[in-house]
């Protein structure tokens, strides 16, 4: 068999499939913040797997946990039944969520996170009476996943344009990145709060009658990591609660601990109504995702027969045993290290480090918060992505995972990281955007 008809049969998500057969990049194994390929060289983890694995690659206790939960109970329904782990995970999730979320609904990904919160949010006006709030705000280069709600809220032209006319009634917030007046930001931009005025905008256009709630990334990761100017989602919350308008935080990639608090909400100082999570929930070691909602959203449900369903809603999988099992596991490990808040006493060196790179070629922009981080490079005329592309080949090669998007490095190593492995980060990096073309 040759490597083409070995690797022929697995259509691979968002990947330049034929491209990638010819030459595949392959892991064996992983341990720590290192990954280890086929061909068994080291690779460090610069973007935590795909901005999940928080803790690092196979924590002992979570593989203990997984495979214990998998020999005791490994499938048990959570409709009209149940098993402890989901409602222990779900008290686990509320004991570190920020004031006033007391209750958890668990998905499988970000993405059906992200479709379960756009639902709860249309049920609840509904169940108070406010049926005509129907329409949903996205932002442009937002990213929420990939199913039709998320898509559709979403404003990632590529990730859209192929699948029709996607969900009636949404509309777009613009995007905050300003790169003429913010280029080189070091954390929070200093301008454009102004943009969340926008929501006024759409409001005047439609009317807050129409609209039931407003979906944002506190920081958006996927577009190229776009960091809100100071005071953006204060004034969006504002203007949210002034209009009866429900404040969706898809924190699949903020949450636990990236920014240095446990949620992106805890950062910047902004209780929304919903939160999305996923990804770091279980550290990556299993699939699972939660939708977070406040009491008063939970409450709204309540009202009806004791004895009918209250949200028809749910996957098969909600709250399954192993992904329990998992994020416990995980929780525990982010309390005993304290993870939740590592990323603060990082996030200087990181910010440094990272803004030593300015002078390397083709740089436009350096921006970061927390443990995250984002080099934009100027894109080669009429080949967008390919300069980006390429490095992240080079970066490949030369032992550092890096992920590209457009002309934008982005990083976000596993919250673990020590000082001196950042170091080794960016001299990876520093040696790859030498590069020229
Ligand atoms: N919301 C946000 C904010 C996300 O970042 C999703 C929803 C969807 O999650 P699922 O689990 O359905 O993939 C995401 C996912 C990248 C990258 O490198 C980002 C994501 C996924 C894969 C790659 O930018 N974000």
């Amino acid at each position: 068999m040759t490597n083409d008809d070995k690797l022929a049969a697995f259509w691979m998500p968002f990947t330049a499939n034929r491209d990638f057969k010819r030459s595949p990049r392959l892991f064996a194994s992983a341990k720590g913040i290192y990954y280890r390929t086929d061909d068994d060289r080291r690779v460090i983890d610069g973007t935590s797997g795909l901005w999940c694995v928080n803790a690092g690659h196979c924590r002992e206790s979570i593989v203990a946990a997984i495979q214990r939960q998998a020999a005791e109970l490994d499938f048990a329904g959570t409709f009209q039944m149940g098993h402890p782990r989901a409602f222990e995970c779900a008290q686990r999730l509320v004991e570190i969520a920020p004031p006033g979320f007391r209750h958890v609904f668990f998905t499988n990904s970000g993405s059906e996170s992200v479709d379960t919160a756009l639902k709860i949010a249309l049920g609840y006006h509904r169940a108070k009476g406010n049926a005509s709030k129907t329409r949903l705000i996205g932002r442009e280069r937002g990213y929420h996943g990939v199913n039709f709600g998320g898509m559709s809220v979403g404003g990632i032209a590529g990730n859209r344009k192929m699948f029709g006319t996607l969900l009636s009634g949404v509309d777009h917030l613009r995007h905050t990145h300003d790169p003429d007046r913010n280029a080189f930001s070091r954390g929070e931009p200093l301008h454009g709060a102004e943009l969340a005025d926008d929501l006024a905008r759409l409001i005047a256009l439609h009317d807050a009658s129409t609209i039931a709630a407003v979906i944002v990334e506190p920081v958006a990761c996927s577009t190229g990591v776009l960091v809100p100017p100071k005071g953006y989602l204060k004034r969006l919350a504002a203007i949210c609660a002034e209009n009866d308008i429900l404040l969706i935080f898809d924190e699949v990639i903020t949450a636990f601990g990236r920014l240095g608090t446990p949620f992106a909400a805890d950062y910047f100082g902004v209780v929304p109504d919903i939160m999305t999570v996923a990804k770091g929930l279980t550290n990556g070691a299993v699939p699972m995702g939660a939708v977070l909602v406040q009491s008063r959203i939970h409450d709204a449900f309540m009202g009806g027969p004791e004895a009918a369903i209250e949200l028809a809603h749910g996957y098969t999988y909600s709250g399954h045993p192993l992904a329990s099992a998992a994020c416990i596991a995980t929780l525990d490990v982010y309390a005993d290290e304290q993870l939740l808040t590592r990323a603060a006493t990082l996030a200087r060196y990181w910010e440094d480090s990272l803004h030593s790179l300015k002078d390397k070629p083709y740089v436009v922009d350096i921006r970061n918060i927390g443990l995250i981080g984002a080099v934009e490079l100027e894109p080669i005329a009429g080949d967008v992505g390919r300069r980006a592309h390429c490095r992240f080949v080079e970066a490949f090669r030369s032992g550092l995972l890096v992920r590209a998007t457009g002309d934008t490095i982005a990083l976000a190593p596993p919250l673990v990281i020590e000082r001196q492995q950042i170091d080794e980060v960016i001299d990876v990096l520093s040696r790859v955007l030498d590069m020229r073309d």
